[in-house]
């Protein structure tokens, strides 16, 4: 009967964990559910790698300056789609940053291989 007790306390605990962790603000365990590769992102930090940009969008505040970061062996460009910036080659390890001053959505491409395309919202 003790044993038992001790074991619905347990289930009870570990629901309220689960379902209270995401709620909890001043919690110190982050949560593990927060997807690395989520394209919706905010970052300003660009990864390219495996003939992509890592995320694909992101959406950031006027005045940031975002980095593009080449992984590939490859080099690749970002070339905004209507000529706002363009990095030329970047070459393996090298990286190009780029400020945005404007609102707005700038979709942009690698001028080598006009399939890797990715997008800065911003507002
Ligand atoms: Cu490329």
């Amino acid at each position: 009967m003790h044993t038992r007790k001790i074991g619905i306390t347990l289930v009870v605990l570990l629901i309220g964990v689960v379902f209270a962790l995401p709620n909890c603000k001043k919690d110190t365990v982050q949560p593990t559910y927060n997807n690395p590769v989520d394209t919706t992102s905010t970052t300003n930090q660009i990864v390219i790698s495996e003939m992509a940009f890592n995320p694909s969008s992101t959406t950031v505040s006027v005045g940031t300056t975002v980095t593009w970061a080449n992984r590939d062996s490859l080099a690749h460009t970002v070339t905004s789609s209507n000529n706002t910036f363009d990095s030329g080659n970047i070459t393996y390890g090298s990286s190009y940053s780029y400020t945005f001053t404007t609102e707005g959505t700038y979709t942009y491409y690698c001028k080598n291989h006009s399939y890797m395309t990715g997008t800065v919202i911003v507002k």
